[in-house]
């Protein structure tokens, strides 16, 4: 086997291979327009991932309670573009440190929103601006 033949089998292997992990999972963008997140409530599906855009005097915290049960919380540093991959279904909060008090929450709907009861329960016992996350998820539809 000549050596071009043999690195166009294993590029073509590796294609495969990678094309095939990757088939199903998107990449979902949120962006920083000023002081709002967009989309404010992204839906996705499980092993998609979310990438935060223009995230310059921004960041991106996940709130303790929540977040589906068993997921990782998250803290971005202020100006970095996060990018997570979220694999447990349900409803994920966050919030933008900085400018919570201008209501710059979002959340994240992976799959079905199955922990939604739980999360505007938790969301009840927020305080001051972190409040503002319970408008958020009066626009959340429950499970079907
Ligand atoms: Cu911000």
């Amino acid at each position: 086997m000549s050596i071009n033949r043999f690195l166009f089998s294993a590029i073509t292997l590796f294609s495969l291979i990678v094309s095939t992990s990757s088939v199903f999972a998107e990449t979902h963008t949120i962006n920083a327009e000023a002081r709002r997140f967009v989309a404010d409530i992204a839906y996705i599906q499980p092993g998609d991932t979310v990438g935060w855009i223009n995230m310059t005097s921004h960041n991106t915290v996940s709130i303790d309670g929540l977040i589906p049960e068993g997921a990782e919380p998250w803290r971005s540093e202020l100006g970095q573009n996060l990018k997570l991959t979220l694999d447990i279904e349900g409803v994920y909060a966050y919030v933008c440190e900085p400018h919570l008090g201008f209501g710059m929450v979002g959340l994240i709907i992976v799959g079905e929103p199955t922990n939604l009861e739980a999360v505007r329960a938790a969301a009840l016992e927020l305080q001051g601006p972190y409040r503002r996350i319970l408008g958020k998820l009066k626009k959340v539809q429950g499970p079907k």
